[in-house]
């Protein structure tokens, strides 16, 4: 699944704002959710991005579009979830990059004290 550049950009702000309030994904769609209807509509969506102070930095419109994949006018959980973890994973580092910085502590010289 591919979102604009904008929508992705977008939606990483908002999962920085929840990562740095300890807020899970899935914690985020009940805090969206106000009425427990059970799918996010445009204005509960919007008062969430307001409560994050966030929606003079992110294009809502791209964000909506990204997560009300069926344009149903709501965003359910599901939606919700695929859309997010799709973000999640782009902005998650390779594995192959995770093995070279390994490597490259490996061969620290071992009279380093701050290596361990
Ligand atoms: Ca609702
Ligand atoms: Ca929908």
């Amino acid at each position: 699944m591919k979102y604009s550049t904008v929508a992705t950009d977008s939606l990483q702000k908002l999962v920085d704002v929840a990562t740095k309030r300890w807020i899970s994904i899935s914690c985020l769609f009940d805090q969206a959710d106000v009425d427990r209807s059970g799918d996010v509509t445009k204005e509960e969506m919007k008062d969430l991005l307001d409560q994050m102070h966030l929606s003079n930095s992110v294009n809502f419109d791209e964000i909506w579009d990204a997560l009300d994949k069926d344009k149903s006018g709501e965003v359910t959980r599901e939606e919700w979830d695929e859309c997010f973890s799709a973000v999640a994973v782009a902005v998650v580092p390779s594995s192959d990059s995770t093995s070279n910085t390994f490597v490259s502590w490996r061969i620290k010289p071992s009279y380093r004290a701050d290596v361990p």
